[in-house]
């Protein structure tokens, strides 16, 4: 498939996709989300890759739905859209590589709903958060009533799903949001930094280690618990396991094999 509104490349295991639609600030209109989509379904489980960086410009991360496109929608044309986004958003969310956000300027509506899908959002001093859907009349309807919720609370969620505000930068790191603050020209390079960081990570237990979190993350302690005990357990059927015990007890770095 040939992308017109993002740019893809995967180099050395670290997969990146650039939302480029500048000229309507990277809103997400459905080829947009359709790229989205083939992308992640085209990686998914793919042991070449190792990290996913999701990324808009210097001046935008993604100023939400793409406004002209939902303007006419009915309540059924309305509950599609929505099947959709849970769909997308909920395939990128359990890819079997870490997701990185790399953030500048204005990450609104879908924008911070792709972004909660991500593992981890690092954001420039440019950053701006917000789910203005209220302002239009509507609803977040990509995920953000449940995600935000569950990531910084009832109370702070409401801020934004409810008063509509837009947090900055600084707030959105405050409030748990976001990972890591840094300076506007230093996004791109954290993102490489925490993108290596996890290259080295045995991607076995690593992928074990980002379905627990996310599986007790909407299940009750002893559900969890148990998926945690599967996912241990399994993580003993693994070479790099054994690497990494072994070295630890002969004092020297392990060399995973990512099996
Ligand atoms: N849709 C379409 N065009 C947009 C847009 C959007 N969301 N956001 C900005 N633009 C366009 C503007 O219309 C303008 O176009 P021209 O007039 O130049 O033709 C251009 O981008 C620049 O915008 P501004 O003139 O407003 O520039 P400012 O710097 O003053 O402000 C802004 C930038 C991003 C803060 C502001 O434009 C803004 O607040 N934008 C709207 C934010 C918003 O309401 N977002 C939509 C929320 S509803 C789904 C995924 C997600 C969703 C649904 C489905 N699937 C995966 C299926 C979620 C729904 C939403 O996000």
């Amino acid at each position: 498939m040939d992308y017109k509104n993002i740019i893809y490349t995967l180099e050395n295991g670290i997969a990146k996709i650039e939302i480029n639609r500048p000229k309507a600030f990277n809103a997400l209109n459905t080829e947009t989300n359709n790229e989205i989509e083939d992308v992640v379904d085209a990686i998914t489980d793919d042991p070449e890759v190792r990290v996913l960086i999701i990324t808009g410009n210097e001046k935008v991360f993604v100023a939400g739905a793409d406004v002209t496109e939902l303007a006419d929608a009915d309540p059924r044309g309305a509950y599609d859209n929505c099947s959709l986004a849970h769909r997308i958003f909920k395939k990128l969310e359990a890819l079997h590589a870490p997701v990185i956000a790399a953030i500048c300027g204005p990450t609104l509506g879908g924008g911070l709903e792709m972004a909660l899908s991500c593992d981890f959002r690092i954001s420039g001093e440019s950053g701006l958060f917000g789910l203005p859907e209220i302002t239009l009349g509507i609803i977040p309807g990509a995920g953000g009533t449940q995600r935000l919720t569950k990531l910084i609370g009832a109370s702070r969620a409401k801020e934004l799903v409810m008063l509509g505000n837009r947090i900055d930068a600084q707030t959105a790191k405050e409030y748990g949001l976001v990972n890591l603050l840094v300076k506007d020209e230093e996004v791109m390079a954290e993102a490489m930094k925490m993108a290596d960081r996890l290259c080295k990570k045995p991607a076995v237990a690593l992928k074990f280690a980002k379905e627990c979190v996310n599986f007790g993350a909407n299940m009750d302690l002893d559900t969890g618990l148990e998926f945690e005990k599967s996912r241990f357990s399994l993580a003993f059927n693994t070479a790099d396991q054994k690497e990494g015990m072994k070295a630890f007890i002969e004092k020297r770095k392990p060399e995973f094999i990512n099996k």
